[in-house]
């Protein structure tokens, strides 16, 4: 090892602009900077200590070039295998070492991880409304801006806010937005009840689809709420409308259930947002029971380890659909698209937009173009972090809401 390539500090930075981002910033002894996201949405600050308390003092002095080692050290390391917040904080120190060699290298990520296999990334927007006019206003504005593909949410007749609506009102009194999380000392709580849903959202997909005709890729969320049987009606019952994907449609930590909802629909289907390794997947890529893998970089190990999963995924014909909701940061973004752009299996980049404040922290290289994303030709990932705008926003408690039945039984939100 050169001197120069050894990690000399280890930040870990915590910032709260339109919300809460954990960020880790590592310099090498030639001062070298790469930066990895280490946030996990209403659990930031564990990921945190993880990082300083655990991880700092084990990096420093540590060769920067030497990932898939420092990735095993850090995983088999720990003996306590998996979860989200171990594996955000490998994550976020995985990225922050690729980010370096290709900054070194003087060379966008995605040339170190086998050149661009497309001209961009195709991005899916989050369209919604309370009600179907309001729906199609707001999927006209995302074809403005330029989206070429479309995940349609929206209320259920009988419920007062239900995941994923913009506009509607939270039982906090605030406007949702495209943000889930909300800045209360407690979560917030929403209501749910299956069967008003699944009588409710056929109605609204046969609506879009005669308004904007067959071509639109057409995307949809059912954030884990289903029972295997209930996914399977839901599956059918929107085989007319030819979606692009429905995504968990069941918890799925059994991975078996996802059986009965392959035997019965020809809907594609998309999960993995909460998973974290390829233990999460091994049923359901081995038997081809689903057809999209939907994690995030930053919450399964970072590059390396998406990698492998996505590689593992291709060998079945199963594609890439990248979570990229509001809190993955920038940084976890820009990983994301690096390797959506050099991977053979894409399939599509979720791209929620951050806000303004947000962009202020994180100065990026991306470029949005005909529906198209593309991470830039800086070296690394082709993004720096602001520190003076990032101290001006202090961490504050946010979380996600939690979901309740009319009898008041919690249920998956
Ligand atoms: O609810 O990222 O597909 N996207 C999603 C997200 C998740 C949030 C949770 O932190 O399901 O909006
Ligand atoms: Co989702």
């Amino acid at each position: 090892m050169t001197t120069g390539t050894a990690i000399r500090t280890v930040e870990v930075l915590v910032t709260s602009p339109d919300r809460n981002f954990v960020t880790l910033r590592l310099t090498t002894e030639d001062g070298v900077v790469g930066l990895g996201d280490a946030t996990l949405n209403g659990r930031e600050l564990s990921v945190a200590s993880y990082l300083k308390d655990h991880v700092a003092p084990l990096l420093v002095g540590r060769d920067a070039h030497r990932i898939e080692d420092t990735w095993q050290y850090l995983y088999r390391g720990a003996y306590w295998r998996r979860g989200p917040v171990t594996m955000a904080a490998i994550a976020a120190v995985d990225v922050a070492l690729w980010d370096i060699k290709a900054k070194i290298a003087g060379l966008p990520l995605y040339q170190l991880l086998g050149g661009a296999s497309r001209t961009g990334a195709l991005a899916y927007g989050h369209a919604s409304g309370r009600d179907v006019p309001e729906l199609f206003d707001s999927i006209r504005h995302h074809l403005d801006e330029g989206f070429r593909a479309i995940r349609v949410q929206t209320s259920v007749p009988g419920l007062d806010a239900v995941y994923g609506v913009a506009a509607q009102r939270t039982s906090t009194g605030a406007r949702y937005d495209y943000e889930p999380a909300q800045r209360t000392v407690v979560p917030a709580e929403e209501d749910w009840d299956t069967r008003s849903y699944l009588r409710h959202v056929p109605g609204v997909f046969e609506a879009v689809r005669n308004e904007f005709g067959p071509e639109l890729p057409l995307l949809h969320d059912g954030h884990h709420r289903m029972t295997p049987i209930q996914a399977a009606k839901l599956g059918k019952a929107l085989e007319p409308y030819d979606l692009f994907w429905l995504e968990d449609c069941t918890p799925a930590e059994n991975q078996e259930a996802l059986r009965l909802v392959r035997r019965h629909t020809t809907t594609p289907l998309a999960i993995g947002e909460v998973f974290n390794t390829v233990w999460d997947y091994q049923t359901l890529v081995r038997e081809q029971l689903i057809d999209y893998v939907r994690s995030a970089v930053t919450h399964t190990g970072g590059i390396t380890a998406l990698r492998k999963i996505l590689d593992f995924a291709a060998q079945y014909q199963i594609k890439s659909g990248i979570h990229g909701p509001t809190d993955i940061s920038p940084v976890g973004m820009a990983a994301a698209l690096h390797l959506d752009l050099a991977i053979h299996n894409f399939g599509i980049q979720e791209y929620m937009q951050h806000g303004a404040r947000t962009n202020e922290v994180f100065q990026q290289t991306f470029t949005f173009t005909d529906g198209l994303l593309h991470p830039g030709e800086q070296p690394g990932l082709g993004v720096t972090y602001d520190d003076a705008a990032a101290d001006t926003y202090e961490y504050q408690p946010a979380y996600l809401p939690v979901n309740r039945l009319k009898d008041g039984t919690v249920h998956d939100w």
